[in-house]
């Protein structure tokens, strides 16, 4: 686990665009800097600025002696009481503490941006966004308590790998597509090629039309009937969260919660459908832990007590949302970010052959 952990510091990189488009429209600007998160509920896209961040941090901390020092003698358990971050700050190098100021202006000025563009879910939804310096007092340096809100959490550091992986298959997925497109050899293959990608789409839709926000009463309901098979008349969250606590400890770990949302999962991306995208299927799932977790654990341990859960349901605090917004409606990066990426496949590819090679792969104009 030790090893793991290593490398997966050591492997992680960020490919974040630059806060400011300036030759672009504005128009254009905010694709740039954002993607799309016209398909997220304001917390799905709280999350994502949340990562976005912590691997910068990360990519940062990952040149620092003190940080590695530390990823690489401690072990899971140390790291998961917290070891990994107390007084991280004071070991840093002058050079890191430098850096992350920069980062963290960065930031602050990518934030202020986004209010600017009358992108707000950032001021308005409060929750679980300590971590964003528009709410510090000292905007203008990093300290310690920066590095408790964005790496207070193991789980966190875990997702945040996680979801740059994905990030990368979903645009290697779109690199193969363009390709295959500038291949086509006629006008009539390449419509060809098209429709049957909008065909997919449609029908990816209408499957994921169905799934609710995590954790919903419609969706443990649903799970209730369907999947428990109880009586709909004699529904009971106490006998529900009994049911899928599976070691009988009194909480929902994460293997127990993902057990909630495993049927909307597979009426979303049935698993004996050739077009389902396996990985973009475990991604959504652990969206789904993701969402639940960050919104239901307050004691932040890891699990869900049964009080906790009543606690958020009778707040209504997860009764804002419209609905879940499924992954595939959402763009997980920009068109600079996979620019970023064609440079490393290009960059790869020249110490692999010791030779620069023609593009590898299409320009996305
Ligand atoms: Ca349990
Ligand atoms: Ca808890």
């Amino acid at each position: 686990m030790k090893l793991s952990f290593v490398c997966f510091l050591l492997l992680c990189f960020c490919s974040q665009s630059s806060p400011r488009g300036v030759d672009r429209t504005a128009k254009e600007a905010q694709d740039k800097i954002y993607g799309n998160i016209e398909n997220m509920t304001p917390k799905q896209a709280q999350d994502r600025e949340f990562f976005r961040y912590l691997l910068r941090v990360i990519k940062v901390l990952d040149q620092d002696k003190a940080w590695k020092d530390r990823t690489e003698t401690l072990s899971n358990g140390e790291i998961l009481d917290g070891k990994l971050t107390i007084g991280l700050y004071e070991e840093l190098s002058a050079g890191t503490k430098e850096r992350l100021d920069d980062v963290k202006k960065q930031e602050l000025e990518f934030q202020e941006n986004l209010i600017a563009d009358q992108k707000t879910h950032m001021v308005e939804k409060i929750l679980r966004n300590e971590w964003n310096p528009l709410h510090h007092e000292h905007k203008d340096s990093f300290n310690q308590k920066d590095i408790d809100l964005l790496l207070g959490r193991y789980q966190d550091l875990v997702d945040a790998k996680r979801r740059e992986k994905f990030q990368k298959h979903e645009m290697e997925k779109e690199l193969k597509h363009r390709e295959e497109l500038k291949n086509a050899k006629t006008e009539e293959e390449r419509k060809e090629l098209e429709e049957k990608e909008k065909e997919k789409e449609s029908k990816h839709k209408k499957q994921q039309e169905t799934m609710h926000e995590p954790v919903d009463d419609a969706q443990l309901k649903e799970v209730w009937e369907k999947s428990d098979g109880l009586d709909p008349d004699y529904f009971d969250l106490k006998t529900l969260f009994k049911l899928h606590d599976k070691n009988n400890d009194g909480f929902l770990d994460k293997w127990e919660l993902e057990t909630l949302f495993l049927n909307d999962i597979e009426k979303a991306y049935p698993e004996d459908d050739p077009d389902t995208d396996i990985m973009e299927r475990d991604e959504e799932m652990e969206r789904m832990r993701e969402y639940a977790m960050n919104n239901i654990d307050k004691n932040g341990d890891g699990q869900l007590s049964l009080e906790e859960v009543v606690q958020v349901k009778a707040s209504g605090e997860m009764d804002d949302e419209e609905e879940w917004h499924p992954l595939y409606g959402s763009r997980e990066f920009t068109e600079d970010d996979l620019t970023a990426y064609q440079d490393e496949i290009a960059k790869e590819k020249i110490v692999e052959d010791g030779a620069p090679k023609s593009p590898v792969l299409p320009n996305s104009s």
